[in-house]
């Protein structure tokens, strides 16, 4: 139950979300979640290279019987020591407006959704513009695990281990010209597929972009996976990105083409409501939405809410990017 806005994505109504659903759910479902992932790592798809998977936290505790897959995998965090979010939660809780707005309802409308064959056109100021299909994305780039912190706009957030390579080895190998100082990504449109497309409050197709420099930090991600299995649609599959010190609807889902420009792209949710989104939108617990406070967030499957971090907690690796910019009014 959303509460709809002429414009603009919902308010943040956590509160009227299912948080009990989620809660109560999730101490069952979280061992069964991993297991689930193990199994289907080891099973299907042998044709996708497997990530390479680290489990600091199965490492670090002792006592626990080596070979309890389900053990470590249900005891991993983040760095920070912030547990994972099971795949059931990051899995049925999603934002993709291009299906519905209701995030309970994107799985069962996107469940069919066809990622094969699918294929990126990179365009624009580069010396090697070039389609490449997922084949070449999957064998060209070596697939890392990288688990990060998701917040979303709306003042919810999940931890995610995604499966994937830096998009800064691709910008590599088409080669960005001098010119080029901007990253502008485009999510497949097909009206056919996805019903949400006939929502007159958007300008379609789902557009996000990045300074070359966002582009170039090796925290930004092109994703492919989640917990070592492909992408499900809800999720963005086949290929998405994943820019963690930003709000979530930067995170672009199904990318289809990717162009390198010399001028500031212009995102969807700035189009929509440019006194809300900014180009940036880093997470920015100082600086407050215009409809709600960005100072706390709820971690889906949490009971209390927590503080947004600064950068989302990536402040280290991605504070230079911002030196000298006021980020009150680049927001
Ligand atoms: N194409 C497209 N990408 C999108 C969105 C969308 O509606 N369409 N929603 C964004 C928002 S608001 C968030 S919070 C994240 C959610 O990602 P998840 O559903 O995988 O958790 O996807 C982002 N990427
Ligand atoms: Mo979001």
């Amino acid at each position: 139950m959303l509460i709809k806005r002429k414009s603009g994505i919902e308010i943040p109504s956590s509160e009227i979300t299912p948080e009990r659903l989620y809660s109560t759910r999730r101490q069952f479902i979280r061992g069964a979640g991993a297991i689930a992932a193990g199994s289907i790592m080891a099973a299907c798809r042998p044709e996708r290279p497997p990530a390479a998977t680290v489990e600091p936290a199965a490492q670090t505790t002792g006592g626990e019987s080596a070979g309890t897959n389900e053990v470590a995998s249900a005891a991993r965090t983040d760095e920070l020591g912030d547990a994972l979010n099971t795949l059931e939660d990051i899995s049925s809780y999603n934002n993709y407006y291009e299906f519905t707005t209701d995030k309970e309802g994107v799985k069962g409308l996107a469940k069919d959704f066809k990622t094969d064959p699918w294929s990126i056109e990179i365009s624009g100021l580069v010396n090697n513009p070039g389609t490449y299909d997922m084949g070449d994305l999957l064998t060209k780039f070596d697939q890392e695990e990288r688990i990060y912190r998701l917040r979303c706009v709306e003042a919810w957030s999940m931890v995610i281990p995604w499966d994937g390579f830096p998009l800064a080895k691709l910008l590599k190998e088409v080669d960005p010209t001098s010119n080029a100082k901007y990253v502008r990504f485009e999510t497949l449109a097909d009206p056919e597929q996805m019903p949400g497309l006939s929502s007159p409050w958007y300008n379609w197709p789902y557009v996000e972009g990045l300074t070359i420099e966002e582009a170039m930090n090796d925290l930004t991600l092109m994703a492919t996976g989640i917990y070592g299995q492909s992408l499900l649609p809800q999720n963005g599959a086949p290929v998405r990105l994943v820019v963690p010190w930003k709000y979530g609807f930067k995170s672009i889902k199904s990318i289809v083409k990717i162009e390198l420009t010399d001028e500031q792209p212009t995102s969807l949710w700035m189009a929509a409501a440019p006194t809300e989104y900014g180009f940036y939108s880093n997470v920015n617990p100082e600086v407050n939405h215009p409809r709600w406070s960005q100072a706390s967030e709820r971690r889906i499957g949490e009971f209390s809410r927590r503080e947004t971090l600064k950068f989302n907690g990536y402040e280290e690796q991605v504070a230079y990017l911002y030196d000298g910019l006021d980020l009150r009014q680049n927001f």
